[in-house]
């Protein structure tokens, strides 16, 4: 790479805010409270039963706001200030709804699956109303705060199964295509299309770093392809020094 600019794009998933003590979706057995995540994520989930959403989503905010930033958003905070400082790019994607990479200072972030801290109308191609305002504090048990416009039932604007991502797919594709670094943090690549974005990755002949508890990629090309096991608040850190070192003294 010597004195070229190297384009990195990092993708997180659920995983990276394990360490903060967020649970993930997958490991604790795809159960909330008994109900399976396509229940509580998803359209038709909130047209049976808006309280049980509303519950599972004022409950992952609470907690999510009781939670700090852990080593692994630190180390991508710093990764990032390290490319903005000497000319390369440094793109984060994240499928994570929490904002602890806001957090931790990282900026541009691209939640593909929408943030826990905004609402919209659910209906969305008729009315399209949106707010920041804490919605969590308005909600009480069955009384599901409603749209000032037109009096059907706010959400919180993350993306469901069934729904389009809240980034348009194409320019993720082509940042994904463009990157020669692809750092994926703690997903199990089980969603699609969010999973498909280390593909296009190698596509583009990307070196791919996956870090994860379990290797949850498989189609990369060896030579290309690194794993490192373990929780990422532990090998991520170590690999961000690593890499900025070998790069700086190069
Ligand atoms: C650690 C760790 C530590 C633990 N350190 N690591 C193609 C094929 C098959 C299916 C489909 C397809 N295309 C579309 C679909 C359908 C569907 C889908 O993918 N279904 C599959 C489940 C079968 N996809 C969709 O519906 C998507 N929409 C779509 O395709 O729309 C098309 C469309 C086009 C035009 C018009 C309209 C529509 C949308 C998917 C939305 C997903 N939403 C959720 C909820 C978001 C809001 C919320 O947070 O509540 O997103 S579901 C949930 O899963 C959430 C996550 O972002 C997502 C991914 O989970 P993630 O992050 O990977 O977590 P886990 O729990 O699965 O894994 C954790 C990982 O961390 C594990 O690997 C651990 O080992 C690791 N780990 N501790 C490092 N300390
Ligand atoms: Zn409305």
């Amino acid at each position: 790479m010597g004195e070229s600019i190297i384009n990195i794009l990092i993708f997180t998933g659920a995983g990276i805010s394990a360490d903060s003590g967020i649970p993930t979706f997958r490991d604790s057995n795809g159960l909330w409270e008994n109900h399976k995540v396509e229940d509580v994520a998803s359209p038709q989930g909130f047209e049976r039963d808006p309280n049980l959403v509303w519950n599972f989503y004022k409950q992952r905010f609470n907690n999510v706001q009781n939670c700090e930033p852990n080593a692994s958003h630190y180390a991508v905070t710093k990764l990032q200030k390290w490319c903005e400082d000497n000319g390369h790019a440094c793109h984060i994607i994240t499928q994570n709804i929490d904002n602890l990479h806001e957090r931790s200072g990282s900026q541009n972030v691209m939640h593909i699956h929408g943030t826990i801290t905004a609402f919209n109308c659910n209906n969305k191609w008729s009315c399209g109303f949106k707010t920041s305002e804490n919605l969590y504090e308005q909600y009480a048990e069955d009384l599901i705060p409603e749209c000032p416009k037109c009096g059907q039932y706010m959400r919180p604007s993350v993306v469901w199964f069934g729904e389009q991502l809240a980034i348009n797919f194409d320019t993720i594709t082509t940042l994904a295509e463009q990157c020669d670094v692809c750092i994926i943090i703690g997903t199990s690549a089980q969603v699609q299309p969010a999973a498909s974005i280390p593909v296009h990755a190698s596509y583009n002949n990307a070196k791919i770093f996956e870090f994860n508890l379990d290797q949850a990629f498989h189609l990369m090309d060896n030579r290309k392809y690194s794993f490192q096991a373990g929780k990422a608040c532990e090998t991520l850190p170590r690999f961000v020094e690593e890499f900025i070192n070998k790069e700086k003294y190069k």
